[in-house]
């Protein structure tokens, strides 16, 4: 017979899911997640804590990840990729963010703003010769859209394309770019002197571009970033893409990486609430355990609470997306509030576990440094809650 001792001592089993999210996922869903989960649990958590604290991002990783299928999932098997949905594309970003944003960074990089504008705006040479070998990850690339003066609003970027006999020249910097210092290929957008924006692929084989690595960075310090200089770089015409000017060729390539960032902020929240959890269950102070007080309890029923609702959403967000076009403010409310989520989630549950709250040992004060660079890239919290704004009152509150 069960005693109420018993009974007090018993989570539910489903604590982890308790609105049965996971059961609305396909069958090829679930498969993809397990890959990305096995991959992310057993090479990438292994070796995070010295990777974080020295610095390292091995380039290996993107060609682990490739012959896995999950570098852009969703790109046609023609140029080699697996065809998947978006929520594949997401659960691989949950997953791979659950161990460290800065492995996701890289990854989102590759896909979703070098390999998606090539495949969306590239010609049929461009395509045949890099998307196959982005995605396989013989290659690595990087995307230039932010400038020294120029971040949350790039429409007043400096960087220039000048048309000569056969192609452009380019001149300009680029800064906190991820995957700069590693990369073979970089996506940057120029404006021509008409004033229109431009997109090219810079081939570190063809052009000689220079990039430079930001050190010191507290944050992120799985992904490499750096600066790229350019000075009148000569691009032939077989550069450019040729399928979209303006600036909504950068910002369409934003919304699947936020899309992808929505989704990982939740992995990187579930990691620091599962952790908060476990450390709760196990600290005894005032001779028992810290989750037996109210106070604790509260925490860790609003991240329940919270990581259900995001995990929801972005579940809904990656169906919508599969059906039609969505409207890209659905995708800044979930980057903005899933981020905001996962920030306050993972220092609520560092201060759970105390003074062993700070180690790296304990993980959680690697999620919290990273997701404030997290909160701020592709697009910072304000900027979503204007681009919100203006979305529902059509009154436009930038400038
Ligand atoms: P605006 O007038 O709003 O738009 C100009 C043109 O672009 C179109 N457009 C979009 N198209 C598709 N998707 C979207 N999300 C779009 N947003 C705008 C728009 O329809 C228009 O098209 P057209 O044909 O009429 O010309 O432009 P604006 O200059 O007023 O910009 C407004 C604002 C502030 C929203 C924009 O500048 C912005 O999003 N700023 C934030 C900058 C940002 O997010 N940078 C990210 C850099 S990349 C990065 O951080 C990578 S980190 C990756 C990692 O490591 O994981
Ligand atoms: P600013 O634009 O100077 O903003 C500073 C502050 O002012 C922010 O709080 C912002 O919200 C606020 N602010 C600005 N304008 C307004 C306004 N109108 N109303 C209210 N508040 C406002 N970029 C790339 O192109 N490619 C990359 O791969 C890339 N990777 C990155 C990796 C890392 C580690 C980091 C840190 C950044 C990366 N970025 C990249 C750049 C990133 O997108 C920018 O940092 C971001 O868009 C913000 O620009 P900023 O840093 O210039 O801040």
């Amino acid at each position: 017979m069960m005693s109420d001792h018993d009974i007090n001592i018993q989570a539910d089993p489903d604590w982890t899911d308790i609105l049965g999210i996971e059961n609305d996922l396909s069958t090829e869903e679930i498969l993809v997640k397990k890959t990305a989960h096995d991959y992310a649990s057993q090479k990438l958590f292994p070796i995070v804590t010295d990777a974080f604290k020295n610095e390292i991002f091995d380039k290996s990783i993107i060609k682990e990840l490739g012959e896995l299928g999950l570098i852009a999932p969703t790109i046609s098997s023609k140029y080699g990729g697996a065809e998947l949905n978006n929520v594949c594309h997401g659960l691989i970003a949950y997953e791979i963010e659950r161990v460290d944003s800065g492995y996701r960074s890289a990854m989102s990089v590759q896909s979703s703003l070098v390999i998606h504008p090539i495949n969306e705006f590239g010609s049929d040479k461009q395509k045949n010769k890099y998307i196959p070998e982005l995605i396989k990850g013989n290659l690595i690339g990087c995307f230039g859209l932010t400038e020294p003066d120029h971040g949350s609003d790039p429409s007043s970027m400096q960087t220039t394309a000048k048309k000569v006999d056969g192609g452009w020249k380019i001149s300009g910097t680029k800064t906190w770019i991820t995957n700069a210092p590693i990369a073979d290929i970089a996506i940057i957008w120029a404006k021509t002197d008409e004033n229109i924006l431009k997109g090219f692929i810079l081939d570190r084989n063809q052009h000689n571009i220079e990039t430079k690595k930001i050190e010191g960075k507290f944050s992120l310090r799985t992904s490499e970033t750096g600066e790229i200089h350019m000075n009148e770089i000569f691009v032939s015409d077989d550069y450019l893409l040729p399928g979209v000017s303006g600036f909504k060729g950068p910002f369409s390539c934003l919304n699947k990486a936020r899309y992808g960032i929505a989704w990982g902020t939740i992995g990187s929240a579930e990691f620091c609430w599962h952790s908060a959890r476990e450390y709760a269950l196990n600290r005894k102070q005032f001779n028992r355990p810290i989750a037996s007080n109210q106070l604790i309890q509260k925490d860790l029923v609003d991240f329940q609470t919270q990581i259900t609702l995001g995990k929801l959403a972005v579940l809904k967000l990656g169906r919508e997306m599969d059906k039609r076009n969505i409207n890209p403010a659905a995708i800044s409310m979930m980057k903005r509030n899933n981020c905001k989520i996962a920030l306050d989630i993972a220092r609520r549950s560092r201060d759970i576990l105390g003074g062993n709250g700070i180690s790296i040992d304990y993980h959680i004060i690697r999620h919290l440094l990273n997701l404030e660079t997290v909160n701020t890239y592709e697009g910072t919290a304000n900027i979503h809650t204007l681009i919100l704004g203006r979305s529902q009152t059509g009154i436009q509150a930038f400038s």
